[in-house]
């Protein structure tokens, strides 16, 4: 079977441990793959109704159906790979998705061998550098090789689309204004988006941000407080958004003026929105996500914050409150006044990574140079 062009098939298997993301992740690389790389690409998850769910949001208007034929990308259950699916010139398993036995003996007793994959967690800890692209040896003599997303050059880099900046500047010119009035927004306020894990000190940045006035904020579904509709919180107007198609969620965040994020995908997304945001990692025991935290801060003021050490401070004070490890409210009142400041770090440190190649086209360049084709 060929490698390359219109006829070429790659499985991604994706099991769900948790929240949105780790089918965010999958959803937009499968999107990347069919809609840049021509490569027919089917899915193959424990979740198949979250895939659904970022294929329409909660919205009826939006069909799944209509966006998934769009995509050209078929969805199944992980179980139907043990019966009689042949597997693709491509095998990729994302994070904690294993390959049922009956398909991985089919894929391993095929000649020649079609290459396996596993793509790891995005981290911005150093080690990445070092272990991406490096393969382990299983007992029945096969080979999975590791594809590890990150901020380096070295790494596997970042999901990004070709058009994105495209999209975003034609969403701004065009689109922003009538978006925010169907949220309800009016058009001189300034607008927070809050997508944050439920420990967060929501209340305390509120009582902080009604203090200073001006500001909406647009509660994306999950890990907030607030039922979808509007509230007004120590004094600030909230607007609990129900669960968005994952295209209208990046257009949340391009509509925004700041951004709490968190996880893994959304945190991705708001540094292309351009826009300064906080990331809050997924909480880990023995405080090894503040661990990762630093490794993000590191890298990112390492690359645009040598001349101003203020604002760097600012970035990590409220970052680690964020996370629970230091007071909001102080924090929140340093980093508002040097937000201009800070926003000017964003789009330094922002241009380095865009500049790189994204992660889907390295991990076709890993495939095609593993099949040798
Ligand atoms: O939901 P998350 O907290 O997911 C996390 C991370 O992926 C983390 O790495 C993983 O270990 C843990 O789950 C189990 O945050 P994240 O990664 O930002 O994913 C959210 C996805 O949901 C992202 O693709 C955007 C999408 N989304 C929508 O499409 N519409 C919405 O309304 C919302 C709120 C999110």
């Amino acid at each position: 079977m060929p490698c390359g062009g219109a006829l070429a098939r790659i499985d991604i298997v994706c099991s769900v441990v948790d929240n949105f993301g780790d089918a965010g992740f999958c959803w937009r690389l499968a999107r990347q793959l069919a809609r840049e790389h021509r490569i027919g690409v089917r899915v193959w998850t424990d979740r198949q109704d979250l895939f659904e769910r970022l294929a329409r949001g909660d919205e009826p208007a939006r069909a799944a159906a209509l966006d998934l034929a769009h995509a050209g990308i078929e969805v199944g259950p992980i179980e139907a790979l043990d019966a009689c699916i042949e597997p693709g010139q491509f095998v990729v398993t994302l994070f904690d998705a294993r390959l049922p036995a009956s398909f991985a003996a089919r894929l391993r007793a095929r000649s020649p061998n079609p290459p396996e994959v596993h793509v790891e967690y995005l981290s911005a800890e150093p080690w990445i550098d070092a272990c991406h692209g490096l393969h382990s040896l299983r007992t029945d003599g096969s080979i999975a090789w590791m594809f590890l997303p990150g901020f380096s050059a070295a790494s596997g880099g970042l999901v990004r689309e070709h058009d994105l900046d495209r999209r975003r500047e034609c969403f701004l010119a065009s689109h922003k204004h009538a978006w925010l009035a169907r949220a309800g927004v009016s058009s001189d306020a300034r607008i927070a988006t809050l997508f944050a894990y439920p420990d967060a000190p929501i209340q305390d940045w509120l009582e902080a941000l009604g203090r200073e006035g001006g500001w909406t904020v647009l509660a994306a579904a999950g890990g907030s407080p607030f039922p979808t509709g509007r509230h007004r919180v120590s004094g600030v107007e909230v607007i609990a958004l129900p669960f968005l198609a994952q295209p209208a969620f990046d257009e949340l965040l391009w509509a925004s003026d700041f951004a709490f994020v968190r996880g893994e995908d959304s945190w991705i997304r708001a540094h292309w929105a351009r826009i300064p945001f906080v990331w809050a990692p997924y909480r880990q025991s023995d405080r090894l996500h503040l661990k990762k935290l630093d490794a993000f801060l590191d890298r990112f003021l390492d690359a645009s914050a040598a001349d101003d050490p203020a604002s760097a401070a600012a970035i990590r004070a409220v970052s680690h409150a964020w996370s629970e490890d230091g007071d909001i409210d102080q924090a929140w009142r340093a980093y508002r006044e040097r937000l201009e400041s800070i926003a000017a770090l964003h789009r330094v440190w922002t241009d380095t990574l865009a500049a790189r190649t994204d992660l889907a086209s390295n991990l076709m360049t890993m495939l095609r140079s593993r099949a040798n084709c």
